[in-house]
């Protein structure tokens, strides 16, 4: 007779998958975790990553209580405190940087540890109690901003097709995705459609394994997808296959957008983007005579300076095609704008406006000196791995004026920089709201276990500290539960019948949508209820008026100088941003650090395949084991990110060559936009 007890939960990381999984419990103790196999979309499976979560919330260097830094900034020394002392700590700094500096000197740094509604940053946990304090704004523009932005431009909104609905698309684009690693479940969908007929295109710089399993890949020179987007529609007015009653009905400015392609004829566009003229030819054919074409564009290609418009421009294609006609159609980038879960970040406990810092540009705000952060706050955040310009964070978390708080899990880079660490729980320890950023459903993550150690939620980290400092503000003290209560109590359509008793007994409840869904059968929430290949909006913000192509750093720089490799620093297969990347097996699985280089790049400078080489610009360098390959081409070479520093020889990792520039829009990072050289290590 099994006591096995079965708890649904989901998973709450940074994929747009958001599965929902199986906990079995057994005296107390989680002993199995499976991916639901009644989720529509989670059909289950977890992933590679996941399948370890049982085994890293029990891992060796798991945080279990509060700590205190008894070393210099950096050297990861600590002593084990109470809770008691911690919160005091916290209540005695805070309370007097306030009086000196003001609350904005407070930057409450929020990453995307957990996407959760109630304990992660989709929710704004925290947010309540930073209103009251007088806390600055923290801008969480890291992943996706400049590529939400460009197709809010186009389609008043970043949320596009069901991803569930390629299963009946007939052209399905994976552009600038890499569909098998980054979001895998999709994947059976594309199958689905395959078995109908449909054919696939990857359109990326690398041959993922994604562009393996595709039938085509396109190798398109980085950021010059605008491009041969035009270029396609050139292709498409040629054969004469645009959608002109679609086109009158349901767009706006379609005669300068027409101009706007006729300038990028496909021979220019094969100059661009590096692709054959005749395969853009031919692409052009497929898209012109091909209904429905679904394309999947996800954040790869935003990381870029010409990333928000590239989004802003592909965004166009169905408008030209008529795609949006037709469940299967359209462009796929998020789905959580479709998620109505009422969010009450309650800016209204503020008593003053106060300023926002922005997440990708965390270096400049450390060290502007105008008006000084004082006390960082990070929770659910390693932005000493994540953030741009490595090095210079380093330089900055080093100040010994700088208060640093982090909640955490494990001891990470960040940890290391640390005054004080607060042991934070995992997701089968406490309870969550989620929804899809890549489907449509809502799901409840039940707590399944007692959280290890001393370790606490974060909302329940949060009620302490505002006990701890006297605060009487009742919204402060909200449960997890009024918590998830608030977040349902909505007049929206969409949560017509989703409950929270629903969703406990359940695990997950699609949203009330049609099935198929098709978006934009009632117009566009833009300022003209159209598609707009113009607008003024995009215009006021110093973009174009009309959608068209602004080249990437590297694609605009013509002589490259000292730096002449474009890097791409992608997802990892085996690690989720840097989540996982201190997990022995998924480690061993990675390999060390590794970089692609094409091997003409390779042979001229003297390298050979497995050498030990490191890669740098003026921002600083990092080390990784050189694999040859023709997955790059030559002139671009990749390396994935999520490895932590201090476990990789030479203790930097790929952010150390990331600059803090901003891409066009949203000032998103450039991840994937930076010039770099390589040399025997
Ligand atoms: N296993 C795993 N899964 C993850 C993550 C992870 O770290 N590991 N991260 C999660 C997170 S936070 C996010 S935001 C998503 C991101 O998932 P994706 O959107 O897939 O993002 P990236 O891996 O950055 O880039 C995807 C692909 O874009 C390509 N690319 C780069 N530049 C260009 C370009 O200029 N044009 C084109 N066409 N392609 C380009 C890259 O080579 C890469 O193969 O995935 C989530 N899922
Ligand atoms: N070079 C390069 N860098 C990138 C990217 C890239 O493509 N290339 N991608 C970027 C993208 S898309 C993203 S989203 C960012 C992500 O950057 P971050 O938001 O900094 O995410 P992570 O680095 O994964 O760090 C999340 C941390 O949160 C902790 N955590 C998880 N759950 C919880 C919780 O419930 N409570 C608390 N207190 N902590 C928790 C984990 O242990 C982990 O250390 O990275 C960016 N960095
Ligand atoms: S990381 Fe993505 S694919 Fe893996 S379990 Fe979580 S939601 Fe599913
Ligand atoms: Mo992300």
């Amino acid at each position: 007779m099994s006591r096995e007890l079965r708890v649904l939960g989901a998973c709450p990381l940074d994929c747009p998958d958001t599965c929902s999984w199986v906990v079995g419990v057994e005296d107390g103790k989680a002993v199995s975790m499976r991916g639901n196999p009644e989720h529509p979309f989670t059909r289950g499976a977890l992933c590679v990553k996941v399948n370890r979560y049982l085994e890293h919330t029990r891992a060796d260097d798991r945080i279990l209580h509060p700590l205190r830094r008894v070393g210099p900034k950096g050297s990861g020394r600590f002593e084990r405190i109470t809770w008691d002392q911690a919160l005091d700590e916290i209540a005695t700094r805070l309370t007097a940087i306030i009086e000196e500096y003001g609350g904005e000197a407070i930057w409450p740094y929020q990453g995307t540890g957990t996407l959760g509604y109630i304990q992660g940053e989709s929710g704004y946990a925290g947010r309540r109690l930073w209103n009251v304090l007088g806390a600055s704004r923290h801008d969480l523009n890291i992943c996706a901003r400049a590529g939400a932005m460009g197709l809010t431009y186009t389609n008043g909104t970043s949320g596009g097709m069901d991803p569930e609905t390629f299963a009946r698309s007939r052209l399905i684009l994976l552009w600038g995705t890499n569909t098998l690693t980054s979001g895998h479940h999709l994947w059976k969908f594309v199958q689905d459609a395959r078995k109908a007929g449909a054919h696939v295109v990857c359109i990326d710089p690398i041959r993922t394994r994604t562009a393996d399993q595709a039938d085509e890949h396109l190798p398109i020179r980085p950021g010059t997808d605008a491009a041969l987007a035009l270029g396609l529609l050139n292709v498409v007015l040629e054969e004469g296959a645009e959608d002109r009653d679609y086109l009158a009905n349901h767009t706006l400015g379609w005669d300068e957008f027409q101009q706007e392609i006729l300038r990028y004829p496909p021979a220019r566009v094969a100059e661009i983007t590096g692709l054959s003229e005749e395969s853009i030819r031919a692409l052009g054919v497929r898209l012109a005579h091909t209904r429905p074409t679904g394309i999947r564009a996800t954040m790869g290609m935003q990381r870029h300076e010409g990333g928000g418009t590239a989004l802003r421009t592909i965004a166009c294609i169905p408008g030209v095609t008529g795609d949006w006609r037709h469940p299967g159609g359209g462009v796929s980038y998020d789905t959580s704008p479709y998620a109505p879960l009422n969010v009450q970040p309650r800016y209204d406990l503020l008593d003053q406006p106060v300023r926002k810092l922005t997440m990708t540009r965390l270096a400049e705000g450390l060290e502007d000196t105008g008006n000084p952060v004082k006390c960082l706050w990070v929770y659910a955040a390693n932005p000493l791995t994540s953030t741009p310009d490595q090095n210079r964070i380093r330089r900055a978390l080093a100040r010994e004026d700088l208060f640093t708080v982090v909640m955490e899990q494990f001891p990470t880079d960040t940890v290391d920089y640390a005054d004080l660490v607060l042991p934070a729980t995992m997701q089968i320890e406490h309870a969550d709201l989620h929804a899809g950023y890549g489907h449509l459903y809502l799901l409840w993550n039940e707590p399944a276990v007692a959280p290890p150690g001393e370790c606490l939620s974060t909302t329940e980290t949060f009620r302490r500290v505002a006990a701890r400092l006297g605060l009487d503000e009742p919204a402060l003290y909200d449960s997890d539960l009024e918590l998830a209560e608030q977040l349902l109590t909505s007049d929206h359509p969409s949560l017509d019948g989703v409950t929270l008793d629903r969703l406990r007994k359940e695990g997950w409840v699609r949203l009330n949508v049609a099935d198929p869904f098709v978006p934009f059968t009632d117009g566009f929430p833009t300022p003209s209820g159209k598609l707009e290949f113009v607008s003024a909006r995009a215009a006021a913000m110093g973009h174009g008026r009309v959608a068209g192509y602004v080249p990437s750093m590297v694609s605009r720089t013509a002589s490259r100088g000292p730096y002449p490799l474009a890097l791409i620093t992608p997802a990892s297969h085996t690690f989720l941003n840097t989540i996982f990347a201190n997990n022995p097996e998924l480690l061993r699985r990675a390999k060390g650090p590794r970089v692609l280089v094409n091997e003409a790049d390779a042979v001229s400078r003297g390298l050979v395949d497995g050498q030990r080489i490191k890669v740098f610009n003026a921002g600083g360098e990092f080390v990784a084991d050189l694999e040859v390959s023709d997955r790059v081409q030559p002139g671009v070479i990749a390396s994935a990110k999520g490895r932590w520093s201090k476990l990789s020889a030479g203790g930097t990792s790929v952010n150390a060559v990331v600059e803090e520039r901003d891409a066009d829009m949203a000032k998103g990072a450039v991840f994937h936009d930076n010039l770099v050289e390589i040399a025997p290590a």
